[in-house]
């Protein structure tokens, strides 16, 4: 028996072996309303980008629909989506941010 996460490849892993926990993508995703300076905002404000790095982010999703804001633990990707789209709705912004399962 074989203790701890082990590879993580096993094909055929047995009912005991521990896996670690799946990580989670944060993604932001493209709307026709809402300012691309808000966007960066968010990014540099949640995700602690600098402003290079929030308008690159920016650009990907208005350009191919979606992006990735960054992989989290579970719960921190949960709430940070809960904490951008609360702030969005405050600013009366329909900006969505969701979590997707990263495997
Ligand atoms: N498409 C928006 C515009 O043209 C900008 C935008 C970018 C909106 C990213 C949402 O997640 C987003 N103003």
């Amino acid at each position: 028996q074989e203790f701890g996460f082990g590879t993580g490849l096993a094909t055929a892993p047995s009912e005991t072996e521990l896996k670690p926990p799946p990580m989670y993508r944060v993604v932001l995703m493209n709307d026709d309303y809402t300012p691309m300076d808000f966007v960066v905002e968010i990014l540099m404000v949640f995700f602690n980008m600098n402003d290079q790095q929030a308008t690159e982010v920016m650009l990907t999703v208005h350009t191919k629909g979606k992006g990735v804001c960054g992989v989290f633990s579970k719960d921190v990707a949960e709430t940070k989506a809960l904490m951008v789209n609360d702030y969005s709705r405050q600013c009366q912004h329909p900006l969505l941010c969701e979590v997707e399962v990263a495997e």
